[in-house]
């Protein structure tokens, strides 16, 4: 836990409880808006990276809440949002939203979407930023995962734990793939190698529903390239406060990088296998894991 930028002390317990509290009312309340207002055929509004890089009407909807509701509760704090500009505070606190994480599944009716709320601390940036308060709410299906910094994470009332670990070869792993043909192009190259060292993979489409089923005990460990810092934020609070490291490659901090998420054990040794492959670099052939 790095000490914030600008030096200023950390919230206190009570002060993170009451942050928390707040990241939680406002993800259910973009959830509500976000399941209430679908459409029967969800519209796309724009794209960003590629054309499968959507962006579609509740989300804008959704951040646009979000961003009322912490403008009038959290004046002075700062926001960065995925669509739209970052807002800078002058109170040291930053909420990282992510209005909906897992679009496409959201556009394709797949109930694997949520709301991700963080406030950090510091500069908003994963690599130095400290996450001092979390929710991600999956809006089909209402599971609500709250976590605050050193006060532990939740779902449903029950504190989370990750599982114990299990060798990697029996371990099931939970990845991503971004939008653009060059980076599918070496993250298939990557998932070909590990698919076979691992019990079995799941792509469920949302890197905060991944992250906090590792909480949950749902995947064993997680790993991917091109994580944006709200698909990353709360989500990696669930995930550390339920005992999960989430590091990247090479001795590098989690981000856009490469984000490897499991129980210290099997999140080293999925590390190890990812850098023998190259997995955090999209020019390369990469290395073989077999020798
Ligand atoms: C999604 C991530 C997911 C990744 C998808 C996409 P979005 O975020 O949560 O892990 O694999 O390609 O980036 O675009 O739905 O907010």
């Amino acid at each position: 836990m790095c000490p914030p930028a600008d030096d200023r002390p950390l919230p206190n317990g009570a002060e993170v409880d009451r942050l928390v509290e707040l990241a939680e009312r406002l993800a259910r309340g973009a959830g509500d808006l976000v399941l209430t207002g679908r459409p029967d055929q969800v519209e796309v509004s724009g794209t960003k990276s590629s054309l499968i890089d959507v962006v579609t009407e509740r989300d804008l909807a959704s951040e646009a809440y979000l961003r009322r509701e912490l403008a009038r509760e959290r004046p002075y704090d700062g926001v960065l949002g995925e669509e739209e500009d970052p807002l800078v505070g002058t109170s040291g606190v930053t909420w990282v939203l992510d209005p909906i994480d897992g679009t496409v599944n959201y556009l394709y009716g797949i109930p694997a979407y949520a709301v991700s709320v963080a406030a950090v601390v510091g500069t908003p940036d994963p690599a130095v930023w400290t996450v001092v308060a979390a929710c991600v709410h999956a809006v089909a299906d209402g599971r609500t995962w709250t976590a605050g910094l050193g006060r532990g994470a939740y779902l449903a009332g029950r504190r989370l734990a990750v599982n114990v670990p299990v060798p990697l070869d029996r371990s099931l792993v939970g990845t991503g793939f971004g939008y653009t043909a060059e980076r599918r192009t070496s993250q298939a190259r990557v998932v070909a190698q590990v698919l076979p060292r691992v019990r079995d993979i799941r792509r469920i489409g949302s890197a905060a529903m991944d992250l906090c089923m590792l909480a949950s005990g749902n995947l064993d460990a997680y790993y991917e390239r091109g994580l944006q810092p709200w698909d990353l934020a709360a989500a990696s609070l669930v995930a550390r406060e339920a005992g999960a490291v989430v590091t990247g490659l090479r001795g590098a901090p989690a981000g856009e990088e490469m984000t490897v998420a499991g129980p210290a054990v099997t999140a080293a040794a999925l590390v190890g296998l990812l850098e023998v492959l190259d997995a955090d670099r999209d020019d390369v052939s990469g290395g073989d894991a077999s020798a």
